[in-house]
């Protein structure tokens, strides 16, 4: 890349020169001042970065010229929960998965102190692709326990960069957590957005499976077989959820910096319920627009970015959908503010569809209207729980499983459930609204996202009878009026 860069440029040096001579006026002299060259760009003052833990960023450097710029990073080894229940002992940047944010301009030149806590005990070094030269500054970064070094670079080439550890086994090193962003803005900055955001996937490798209590050890042939027990946000289960949410205000664009520690993964990043305005590929220089899903490589980074149209919960997730549900990748951003029903109307019709033979009925207006459309029978409690079976077969099986027993840290059980049988209304309220934040259920806390349930009043009064009626639960009858009322009461 340097060498291809610095070739160019004397290709146009010289053939500029050429131009020059045999014809004045020559029409590529514009040419000439199009480029300052980075490492051209001289530094005057020096100042200590200000890094900043995930989710959150360092405020944008558009304001000030290129600096001598002071990193300092501490390697620390320690014990942090991976979901509840589980531990796992990373290896940090800074003490948190990623480690600090660095946020630097082409032109400024890096002073970058690396410490290792004396507690650790292991050598770490670091391998920044931000820089230009061996090992991405690896090759002089090896740092034994208690010690501190120091190394220079200057930032040439725009972008978001992961940097991370590279010292034997690198593929441990990463797996254990260490890794985080560094961006590299534009002499003129990025353009100005509302928020920023920073998260990080990354997978990791235990003994136990997903979910198995305790203090987990890595499983170095887990990792080799890419076998992932764990794929997740910033560091754990849950850093994006619950009190981790991020948020937004309706009418503000957001802009994530996401990167890919791997080690071994390739992320399908992509956020539910929006559509990327604009993503810098793989953390380049290049803007795609209009994106659904964009490919985050292990080892790389993009920047996305999306206008926040109407209120709501919009969820991060790796597209290859079974790490979201099942292994952890899952982030929640937080919209609010006022609706916006051109954009987004909500479900406003439902009626019936005859397939064969039939025309298709009109359309009812309003819940009221499809329960008169219906035949006015009222099911007793046995066909309530016939009709809520097949229900429950069709919405509910997936998350909670055949038997109700739900997934260990994922989804909670509706079998023998203390918190289902405790309170009715909170439990057709969840049906109908969705549920987000801690609960525990049978003394295990979940702390994750049930969207709300698009069926009928009538669906969900059958459903929870049937859940009530089975697995140990306590005979509770639930009624159409009772979902009703919970309706309006939201
Ligand atoms: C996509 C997965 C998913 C589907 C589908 C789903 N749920 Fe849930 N459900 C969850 C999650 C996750 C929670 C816990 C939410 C939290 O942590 O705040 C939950 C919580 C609940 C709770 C409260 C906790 C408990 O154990 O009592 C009830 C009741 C419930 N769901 C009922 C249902 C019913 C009935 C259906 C089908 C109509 C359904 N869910 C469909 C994921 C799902
Ligand atoms: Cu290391």
């Amino acid at each position: 890349m340097k060498i291809h860069h610095s070739f160019s440029l004397m290709f146009w040096r010289f053939f500029l020169f050429t131009c020059l001579i045999v014809v004045s006026g020559c029409e590529f002299r514009a040419e000439e001042k199009e480029t300052r060259p980075a490492e051209e760009i001289k530094v005057s003052q020096t100042m200590e970065a200000d890094l900043t833990l995930p989710p959150l960023v360092p405020k944008p450097t558009a304001e000030r010229a290129a600096k001598k710029l002071v990193v300092k990073m501490e390697v620390i080894e320690k014990e942090m929960e991976m979901t509840d229940g589980v531990s796992y002992v990373y290896w940090t940047f800074d003490g948190t998965v990623p480690g600090s944010f660095i946020r630097t301009k082409v032109g400024d030149e890096i002073e970058f102190h690396l410490r290792n806590h004396p507690d650790s005990k292991l050598p770490h070094n670091i391998d920044l692709h931000a820089v230009n030269g061996p090992g991405g500054g690896a090759e002089s970064s090896f740092v034994a326990p208690g010690h501190e070094v120091v190394f220079n670079f200057k930032v040439l080439n725009p972008g978001l960069y992961i940097y991370h550890c590279a010292t034997a086994p690198v593929g441990m090193h990463i797996a254990n957590g260490m890794y985080g962003l560094i961006l590299v803005e534009p002499e003129e900055g990025l353009p100005p957005v509302d928020r920023e955001y920073y998260v990080v996937q990354g997978d990791f490798y235990t003994a136990g499976d997903f979910g198995e209590p305790g203090l987990q050890q890595f499983d170095m042939k887990k990792a080799i077989e890419e076998d992932a027990d764990y794929v997740v946000f910033n560091g754990k289960v849950g850093a994006l959820t619950g009190e981790g949410k991020l948020h937004a205000e309706v009418g503000e664009t957001v802009r994530l910096y996401v990167g890919n520690g791997g080690p071994n993964l390739v992320s399908s990043f992509h956020v539910i319920g929006e559509i990327f305005d604009k993503v810098y590929m793989e953390g380049g220089s290049v803007i795609n627009e209009n994106v659904q899903t964009t490919l985050i490589p292990a080892g790389g980074a993009a920047i996305v970015e999306f206008k926040v149209e109407v209120p709501g919960e919009y969820i991060l997730v790796d597209h290859s959908i079974f790490r979201a549900f099942n292994k952890g990748a899952l982030g929640v951003l937080e919209a609010t503010g006022p609706e916006n029903e051109r954009i987004y109307s909500g479900k406003t019709q439902e009626g019936i569809y005859l397939p064969e033979g039939g025309e298709i009925q009109s359309m009812p207006i309003s819940e009221e209207e499809i329960a008169a459309s219906q035949p006015p029978e009222n099911l007793s409690k046995q066909e309530k729980i016939e009709m809520g079976k097949n229900v429950y077969g069709r919405t509910c099986v997936a998350c909670h499983q055949a038997a109700g027993q739900g997934i260990p840290n994922a989804f909670p059980p509706l079998a023998n459930a203390d918190y289902l049988n405790e309170d009715v209304d909170r439990a057709i309220d969840i049906v109908l609204h969705g549920k987000t934040g801690e609960i525990v259920v049978n003394g295990e806390t979940y702390n994750s996202v049930m969207t709300a349930q698009n069926i009928s009043d009538r669906e969900a009064a059958a459903v929870l009878t049937y859940i009530y009626n089975n697995w140990g639960n306590n005979g509770t009858e639930v009624t159409e009026e009772m979902v009703k009322a919970q309706r309006r009461s939201n």
